[in-house]
């Protein structure tokens, strides 16, 4: 068995995948600590798969990027969404200091070490839970809010004090001892002073290894610390000035203890990456990968939203090919989309959401379609579209098709807040306008007028906050305008400008085309319209011009239009002139792309940096975290907020943050929509050549508001359990009455007030509740959008919450396996004999059942079934030759309890091993070796 760990060691060594540096002397916080558990996890899973599906592995050079990471796993197409997903994860881990910075529990303060426990695991349960139903966004909520309790136990108790090397693995299980817990009453600190603080853990307590951690308060006469104990310390807590003086916590190397941070983090990092092991086990490789946003194929969802009322059929034929020619064309390449979403809706109803990875199983749901119903003129097309905006992974582009009116107007602003907080594109495809081909019409029967001047621009006003098209086009013209918008749709698409003038001005607009840039397009809608496009070389061409160097090709259906640049690095320009209103977009494919969240510096004594829920407050300073994809050397030197109907522009201050991300100070946010502009610059795209510079912009248009919304409570939602949800209105203008309105993409009974009364500069508090049935499945969410609208409807502000729903479990042991025989033919020749053995797997009477057994470790062949007559017993047979003597099985149970069994074969003995901490531990051991290996470097100056 030993033979085992070490050649399990020697293999994680020989690869390097431990090996990153924490140089001594420097802190390392929450991001970092959870970025390289991430990075490695990822590296881990994605050569197990390489190894299963035998092709070549490399390791990144280090220190690792997300970006180098996704080429590694073979889905450079990922990077985006990985560096994404990982700092989703990372803002929600680093929102526990905001939100809960008094909660003792979220942080293993105060000795609340069962609290603490109680947070981790029943968050893991969840986060399992959402991944069963691949509600990965959910997950990557969930998996940050557990990361924080987890992280902090190594800062803020003393089990590094305690002389552990390993991780507390029982930290993320709940049927263990969490260890031996110091007793209320008993005294675990001394006062102490300065540098005399490094031992100040009583010698009893560290010699009976008891676990204790400090307490936290930050009022003085508040303080609930009992005699004895131990303070957190540092100058916010104001428990460290109470006796015994003092504090334990390795924050920072210059904490109380922080001769021991590294020690902390190191222990940090691993049991981030034992948690992350463990998510693994319960989902599988695949799925594990898909929850940290990295998929096969493009990363990108194709995501259909269609009306399926009487008059549409033409419009689902249109759908039907050319969904065809995108899964004929795609699949298996790397714009393959990696899900595939479709939504129907019609009058009354609408939905489900159908999310697939599978493209038979989209195209089958497409062809299924038929068009029938709808009654009335308008149809529900607002919550088909909210719920794809609540389902679809965020950055996401929606193609909507109709050719009615939405009846469901009042989720206008709804949808608006969705696409704000999710930065989706969401395309219309309008056919049949009554705007279009008017002559044309009366002798087409085809087209049958539904659709209004006024009912168009409901959603003419979507697709421009959202950065999308309004196509408005016959029924004939549909299949040609569909699939040029959706061939073009690609995971590498960037927008370098984005514009709209309602009504229509004259108008020039310029962009930069940088080196990486390819498949330069222009897509314009208008009804009427000319321009002059100019090259950085001073060459135009007019729309006029028939010919020209400028425009490759072009194409024209309906209002829309599509223009293919040629080539040309530099800055271009393009006037535009219409007296009818116009948007203008200029995309390309590209690497290069920004990721970014409006943020918020907490108030009073906290740091950090909280992502906002809501839209930035107007007129008063505002933050944003912007972060470059796909270059590992690329630095932003501009953020702009650019408004959107006219030039003007607010920039704001550029301060890095490592990593590639930038945090960026901008002194007044706009009362009016505004873009985001970035501009940057990278030195190592072209060797040898000169720095290039690019720019890239928000497709989203966002809005501050002189309204605050806050709401904050438990995310996890238990079916058939009212849930509360408390909120408060701040309002920074006048006064009055303001419209409350709470919406869920579910259709959960929910209550909530209609109105709240706000005095001018004053705050209001109430509650929405939220009920879902008894039935509802766990890892099921659920999106609630509370919106509150000053009187007269000027201003609007939100909070978008999700909320996992999850059933309480019962069963928190993994199941076990259980030896049956073993046979062999092992000779002196390992490579000419076999051994086999065969095992049987359950999950005890009180269990929920054998989900999964799978092959950990060991290159024989495994067969697993169910015993006849009795589905409660797994059988697994394994083969294997004797050059190969370990075997490892991965044996799960359907609320994700992870467990593996450990079989070695060595000359006529069988050794077994079954455990559910194997799979952390095993690993761990390895780890020590290593941090002790770099001790011994370092010491030698080696480092
Ligand atoms: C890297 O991940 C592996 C498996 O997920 C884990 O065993 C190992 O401890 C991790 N390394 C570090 C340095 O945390
Ligand atoms: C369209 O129909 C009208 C009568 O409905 C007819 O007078 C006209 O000539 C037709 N136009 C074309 C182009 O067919
Ligand atoms: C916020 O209030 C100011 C002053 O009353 C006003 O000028 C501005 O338009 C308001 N902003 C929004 C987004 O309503
Ligand atoms: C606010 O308006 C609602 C109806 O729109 C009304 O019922 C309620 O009494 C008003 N509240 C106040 C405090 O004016
Ligand atoms: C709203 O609730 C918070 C705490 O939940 C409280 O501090 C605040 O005073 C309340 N405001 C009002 C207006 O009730
Ligand atoms: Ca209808
Ligand atoms: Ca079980």
């Amino acid at each position: 068995m030993s033979s085992g760990f070490a050649a399990l060691c020697l293999l994680l060594l020989r690869t390097g995948a431990l090996g990153f540096g924490v140089m001594p002397g420097k802190s390392q916080n929450h991001q970092e600590i959870t970025e390289k558990a991430i990075l490695n996890s990822t590296l881990q899973v994605c050569r197990a798969l390489a190894q299963a599906e035998g092709t070549v592995f490399t390791f990144p050079a280090e220190p690792f990027t997300a970006k180098a990471v996704a080429v590694a796993c073979g889905e450079p197409q990922s990077s985006k969404s990985f560096r994404r997903a990982i700092i989703f994860i990372m803002l929600r881990n680093i929102r526990v200091d905001i939100r809960q910075a008094l909660n003792g529990s979220f942080h293993f303060d105060d000795e609340m070490f069962v609290q603490g426990r109680k947070i981790i695991t029943e968050g893991l349960q969840a986060v399992k839970a959402s991944n069963k139903q691949e509600n990965f966004e959910a997950a990557r909520q969930k998996l940050g809010e557990i990361l924080h309790p987890l992280q902090d136990f190594y800062s803020h108790s003393n089990w590094v004090e305690l002389g552990n090397k390993l991780p507390n693995s029982n930290l993320i299980r709940s049927d263990t001892s969490i260890g031996n817990i110091a007793d209320k009453s008993r005294a675990t600190c001394r006062n102490c002073d300065g540098d005399d603080c490094r031992n100040n853990i009583l010698g009893d307590i560290i010699e009976e290894k008891v676990l204790t951690s400090g307490y936290f308060g930050i009022v003085p006469f508040l303080s609930t610390k009992p005699k004895g104990k131990c303070s957190h310390g540092g100058a916010v807590d104001q428990t460290s000035s109470i006796e015994p003086k003092g504090g334990i916590n390795k924050d920072t190397v210059s904490s109380s203890h922080g001769h021991l941070h590294t020690d902390a983090v190191i222990l940090a990092i691993a049991a981030t990456s034992g948690l992350l092991e463990d998510i693994r086990g319960a989902a599988g490789e695949r799925p594990f990968l898909q929850m940290l946003g990295i998929s096969k194929g493009s990363s990108k969802a194709l995501c259909f939203v269609i009306d399926t009322t009487k008059s549409m059929s033409d419009d689902i034929a249109a759908v039907r090919t050319v969904t065809s020619s995108i899964i004929k064309s795609k699949v298996g390449r790397e714009d393959e989309p990696s899900v595939y979403i479709l939504v129907s809706f019609n009058d009354p109803d609408f939905g489900p959401l159908i999310k697939t990875t599978d493209p038979n199983v989209f195209k089958s749901a497409i062809n299924s379609l038929s068009a029938a119903g709808g009654g009335d003129e308008g149809e529900l097309s607002l919550s088909g579209l909210q719920l794809a905006l609540t389902g679809a992974p965020s950055n996401s582009e929606v193609f909507l098709f109709t050719d009615a009116p939405a009846k469901d107007k009042h989720l206008k602003s709804t949808v608006i807040a969705l696409i704000e907080r999710t930065q989706t594109v969401v395309n219309f495809m309008i056919s049949g306008s009554t705007l279009l081909n008017r002559r044309k019409r009366i002798n087409d029967t085809k087209i049958r007028p539904r659709i209004a001047a006024s009912d168009a621009q409901l959603y003419r006003d979507l697709a421009q906050a959202s950065g999308g098209l309004a196509i408005e086009v016959t029924k004939n013209e549909l299949p040609v305008a569909t699939s040029i918008i959706t061939e073009s749709s690609t995971s590498s698409l960037v927008t370098l400008l984005q514009a709209a003038r309602s009504p229509g001005k004259t108008d020039t607009f310029s962009f930069i085309v940088d080196e990486t840039v390819t498949n330069l397009k222009v897509y314009i809608t208008a009804r009427s319209l000319a321009f002059t496009l100019t090259s950085p070389t001073g060459e135009s061409q007019q729309s006029t011009d028939g010919t020209g160097s400028l425009i490759t090709a072009s194409q024209s259906v309906g209002n829309f239009k599509t223009l293919q640049l040629r080539r040309q690095v530099g800055l271009w320009k393009i006037k535009m002139a219409s007296s009818n209103p116009y948007t203008l977009k200029v995309i390309g494919q590209s690497p290069i792309d920004f990721l970014f969240d409006f943020v918020e510096a907490p108030q009073g004594p906290l740091t950090g940096y909280d992502a906002l829920d809501t839209r930035p407050r107007a007129g008063v300073n505002g933050n944003l975290l912007v972060t470059l994809t796909g270059s590992d050397s690329a630095t932003v030197t501009e953020v702009a907020l650019v408004k959107s109907s006219g030039s003007e522009e607010i920039k704001g201050v550029v301060e890095p943050q490592g990593g590639g991300s930038f945090l960026v100070h901008v002194d007044m946010m706009p009362s009016v929509e505004f873009v985001v502009r970035v501009k940057g610059q990278d030195e190592s795209v072209a060797p040898g050549a000169s720095s290039i510079v690019f720019q890239r912009q928000s497709s989203t248009n966002f809005r501050a508001s002189n309204l605050t919304v806050m709401a904050d409570s438990d995310s996890i939602l238990v079916p058939g359990t009212p849930f509360s949800v408390p909120f408060s209105v701040m309002t920074s203008g006048v006064g009055g009455n303001f419209t409350i309105r709470a919406t869920n993409n579910q259709h959960f009974h929910s209550t909530s007030p209609n109105n709240l009364f706000l005095e001018t500069g004053s705050s209001a508090n109430d509650t929405v509740t939220l009920s879902a049935p008894l039935n509802t499945p766990s890892g099921s969410d659920v999106t609630l959008t509370i919106e509150v609208e000053a009187p007269g409807g000027e201003d609007t502000n939100y909070v978008v919450l999700r909320f996992s729903i999850f059933n309480t479990v019962t069963d928190f042991t993994p199941p076990v396996c259980e030896l049956l025989s073993l046979q062999s033919t092992c000779s002196d020749i390992c490579r000419l004999s076999m051994w086999e053995l065969s095992v049987q797997v359950t999950d005890g009477a009180e269990g929920t059942g054998v989900e999964r057994v799978s092959l950990r470790r060991g290159n024989g062949a495994m067969t697993s079934s169910l015993a006849p007559g009795n589905e409660n017993i797994t059988l697994v047979t394994y083969t294997s030759s004797c050059c190969s003597p370990d075997m490892e099985l991965l044996v799960v149970d359907r609320v994700g309890n992870v467990g593996t069994c450990l079989y070695t074969y060595r000359g006529g003995s069988a050794a077994a091993f079954s455990s559910s901490t194997k799979v952390v531990q095993l690993p761990l051991l390895c780890l020590s070796m290593v941090v002790f290996g770099l001790h011994i470097l370092s010491e030698l100056g080696i480092h």
